[in-house]
């Protein structure tokens, strides 16, 4: 395995993702995808998938409703994902900043940047990432401790989440020629089912 287009290749004979939507992350390019990130540190996507569950049962998921909860009662809902009191106020205070620098989530969408993300409390690479590639459906690919883990045993390493994230995008962009085709043409989709993969495999595996 030489570079990440021939990791792809191999992760892409073993049919991964059968049983996944389309980009992977449920939801895609939903506010649910941001609340999710934020759910899912240090915790496993089981336990996010009753937190989310729980809130759609109370009310849509947009960031106008959850600017107006208060901590206490975010909080309980989000309980099966653990760290909840401080989930629960990086939530409201990252969907009061949507609302007061992009209006809306349509427009956060469109116009919100990684240093915007970063600046976040609560938000490092990994979730910006996954905001901007699952909810944003930009041209980016997240990287994990799966990635560095499933890399490290191709005897790869990584000084940090920047120099893998480039390693694995360029090994996609360098052989777009021959993947387009397979991608409707999609970076992002490519990247999303690309991440999609390896998570699944490493899950699988125990
Ligand atoms: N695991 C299975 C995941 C998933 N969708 N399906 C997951 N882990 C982190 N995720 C985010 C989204």
């Amino acid at each position: 395995m030489n570079n990440s287009y021939e990791l792809l290749m191999w992760l892409r004979e073993k049919e991964l993702l059968k049983n996944s939507p389309k980009y992977w992350w449920p939801n895609a390019f939903t506010f649910e995808v941001v609340v999710g990130a934020i759910l899912t540190q240090n915790t496993k996507w089981e336990r996010v998938e009753e937190s989310l569950n729980a809130l759609k049962k109370e009310f849509p998921l947009t960031p106008q409703n959850i600017a107006s909860l208060d901590t206490w009662y975010l909080a309980s809902l989000i309980r099966p994902s653990g760290f909840y009191n401080q989930k629960a106020k990086r939530l409201i205070l990252l969907s009061q900043n949507i609302i007061k620098d992009f209006g809306d989530f349509e427009e956060f969408k469109l116009n919100v940047d990684r240093e915007w993300l970063l600046s976040q409390k609560g938000i490092g690479f990994e979730s910006a990432d996954s905001i901007l590639c699952y909810a944003c459906g930009r041209d980016v690919m997240v990287v994990d401790s799966y990635t560095n883990r499933l890399l490290r045993e191709f005897g790869y390493e990584f000084e940090g989440y920047e120099e893998l994230k480039e390693w694995m995008e360029r090994g996609i962009l360098e052989n777009w020629d021959k993947l387009r085709g397979l991608y409707e043409d999609n970076l992002n989709l490519c990247f999303a089912r690309f991440h999609g993969k390896i998570v699944e495999f490493m899950k699988g595996r125990r």
